[in-house]
C-alpha cells in the first residue's frame, strides 16, 4: 500500500510532501504508520502556513520519531506445560503534556507499524482532552483468543516482567485496548505491585475495589455516542429515533449499544472477526445482557446472539451493507472501505462516528466528507476513554473515588469540549465542518507548542 498526500499548490506543502516521502523512506513497511501521519500533516498546511516556526524547529520531524521504543521477548508456559515465545512492546511517543499514556493490545496481527499509528494518533488524541497526557501505546502478538484463564495471567505476568521497568504513575501509564480488558489488567497489575513493592496507579482500566474509575469501562463508548448526538446537534437533529450500525463486540462496541439506547437510537448490528450480526428490533434489554454475558464471561462468537434470538448472520461480513442513519466502527483499524463508505452514503447514512482508531481508510474518508456526512474522526470521537482514565489517574492521585454522575458528567462535558474545538478550529483554518482538520490542528496546537516551549529534547 502506497500513500499519496492531497496537498494544495503552496510552498508549505512541497515541505510537508518532502517530509512525508523521508518519514516513509526512514519507516519502510510501517503502513498504518504512514497512513496515519498522512491524515494528520494533510490538513496541517494551513497551521503551518501560520506557523512557521514549527517548520524551522522541526517539529513535524521530532513529533513523528517516537521518545523511545522498547522491544522485548516475553517467555511463557501454556497449560500443557510447552514453552511459548511473544513478542512485547511499549512505544513511547511524546510526553510533552504529560505522562506517557495509552493502550495496550494483545493480538495476533500486532507489530511495531500498528503501535506506532496507534501512539501517534494517541498523541494528538491525548492531547485533544485536555487533560496532560502524552501519547504511547504498547502490545504483543500474543492472541488471548481460547486461552484459560491460567494462560493469560503467565503471559501478563510473563510481559510485565519486562514492561515494569519502563512505567511508573507519573511516567508511562498504560491500560486496555483490543484483547486486553479488566481481566488482563489485574494480572499485569498484580505483577507490577510485587515486581515494585508498590502500590500505585500505575495502569488505568482498574477494578473498582482496587482504584479503578468508575465508567471507565463504559467511557469510550459513551464518549463516541455522546460525540455523535454533538454531531447531530448542529444540524438541529439527535440520536432519537436512529437506526445505528455498530461493529466489533467489545468494549466499546457494548457500551456505544447501551447509550445510543439511551438517548433513544436503535442499534441493529453487532460484529466479530467471524461476521455479522442483523437484527432489525435492535439489540436492547436481555439481548444487551446475553452481549455482556457471551463476550466478557463466556468469551463465544457473535454467532450464537443469531441462534439464540433467530436473526440474521453474515458469515465473514463486516455490517456496513445495511441501511442506517448512524454508523459506530467500534472493532480495528481499516474497517471500512471506499466501497463500504459509498454503500453507508448511498443507503443513506449520514453520521459516522469512530469508536475504533482508524476504521475508515483514507479514501473511505475521502468519500464521507465528499458528500458531507457528519464524520468524527477517531482521534476525537473515541478519545472518551482515555480521558476517563484521565480521571482515574486523577482520583488515584487524590486517594479519592468519584461517584459515577460525577465521572459521567466530566466525560459528558470534555467530549463536549472536543467536539466544539473541532468546529471551532475547522473554521478558523477555513474549512468548517471538517472535523478531521479540527481535530488534528486542535490536537497538533497545543502539543507544538509545548515542544516549543521545552526546547531541545
Ligand atoms: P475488544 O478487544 O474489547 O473488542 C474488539 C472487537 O473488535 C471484537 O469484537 C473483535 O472481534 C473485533 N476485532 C478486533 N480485531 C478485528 C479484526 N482484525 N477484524 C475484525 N474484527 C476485529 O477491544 P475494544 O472494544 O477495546 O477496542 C475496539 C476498538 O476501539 C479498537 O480499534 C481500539 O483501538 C479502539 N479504542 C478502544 C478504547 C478502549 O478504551 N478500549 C479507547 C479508544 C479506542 P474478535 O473477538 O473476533 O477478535
Ligand atoms: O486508544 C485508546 O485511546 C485506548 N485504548 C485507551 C487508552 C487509555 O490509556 O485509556
Amino acid at each position: 500500500m502506497t500513500f499519496t498526500l492531497q496537498l494544495p499548490a503552496s510552498s508549505v506543502s512541497h515541505y510537508v510532501q518532502q517530509f512525508f516521502d523521508r518519514l516513509i523512506a526512514k519507516n519502510p513497511g510501517e503502513n498504518e504508520f504512514h497512513q496515519a501521519v498522512k491524515e494528520v500533516v494533510e490538513t496541517l498546511v494551513p497551521c503551518l502556513e501560520r506557523h512557521p516556526e514549527f517548520i524551522s524547529n522541526m517539529i513535524l520531524e521530532r513529533l513523528t520519531e517516537p521518545d523511545r521504543i522498547f522491544q522485548f521477548r516475553v517467555t511463557w508456559q501454556d497449560d500443557k506445560g510447552a514453552i511459548q515465545v511473544n513478542k512485547g512492546y511499549r512505544v513511547e511517543f511524546n510526553n510533552a503534556i504529560g505522562p506517557y499514556k495509552g493502550g495496550l493490545r494483545f493480538h495476533p496481527t500486532v507489530n511495531l507499524g500498528i503501535l506506532k499509528f496507534l501512539g501517534f494518533e494517541q498523541i494528538l488524541k491525548n492531547s485533544l482532552t485536555t487533560v496532560p497526557m502524552g501519547g504511547a501505546k504498547g502490545g504483543t502478538d500474543f492472541d488471548p483468543k481460547g486461552k484459560s484463564d491460567w494462560e493469560v495471567m503467565r503471559f501478563c505476568q510473563g510481559f510485565m516482567k519486562e514492561l515494569y521497568r519502563h512505567i511508573g504513575q507519573n511516567i508511562d501509564v498504560p491500560a486496555g485496548d483490543i484483547g486486553v480488558g479488566g481481566r488482563e489488567i489485574g494480572y499485569l497489575f498484580g505483577e507490577y505491585k510485587k515486581l515494585t513493592h508498590s502500590w500505585e496507579g500505575v495502569l488505568t482500566g482498574k477494578g473498582l475495589a482496587w482504584g479503578g474509575s468508575l465508567i471507565r469501562p463504559e467511557a469510550t463508548g459513551y464518549g463516541a455516542t455522546y460525540f455523535a448526538e454533538e454531531m447531530l446537534n448542529t444540524r438541529g437533529d439527535s440520536l432519537k429515533g436512529k437506526i445505528c450500525a455498530v461493529s466489533g463486540s467489545g468494549n466499546v462496541a457494548q457500551y456505544t449499544i447501551e447509550k445510543v439506547n439511551q438517548l433513544g437510537g436503535k442499534v441493529i448490528t453487532l460484529s466479530d472477526s467471524n461476521g455479522t450480526i442483523l437484527d432489525k428490533d435492535g439489540i436492547q434489554g436481555d439481548k444487551w445482557a446475553f452481549i455482556m454475558d457471551l463476550k466478557n464471561n463466556r468469551r463465544g462468537r457473535i454467532q450464537e446472539y443469531a441462534d439464540k434470538f433467530k436473526c440474521e448472520y453474515f458469515e465473514g461480513m463486516r455490517p456496513w451493507f445495511v441501511k442506517c442513519d448512524v454508523a459506530f466502527p467500534s472493532a480495528t483499524q481499516n474497517e471500512i472501505n471506499k466501497e463500504d463508505a459509498q454503500m453507508l452514503v448511498d443507503h443513506g447514512c449520514f453520521v459516522v462516528s469512530e469508536g475504533a482508531n482508524m476504521p475508515s481508510t483514507p479514501d473511505a474518508v475521502e468519500i464521507f466528507i465528499k458528500n458531507k456526512v457528519l464524520y468524527g474522526p477517531g482521534k476525537a470521537a473515541n478519545a472518551g476513554g482515555v480521558a476517563t482514565s484521565g480521571l482515574e489517574m486523577a482520583q488515584n492521585a487524590c486517594f479519592s473515588n468519584w461517584t459515577s454522575a460525577e465521572v459521567d458528567t466530566r466525560l459528558h462535558n470534555i467530549m463536549k469540549n472536543i467536539h466544539k474545538t473541532c468546529v471551532e478550529t475547522a473554521k478558523e483554518y477555513g474549512d468548517p465542518g471538517n472535523y478531521v482538520l479540527g481535530a488534528n490542528i486542535g490536537g497538533f496546537l497545543k502539543v507544538a507548542t509545548s515542544m516549543l516551549d521545552q526546547g531541545l529534547v
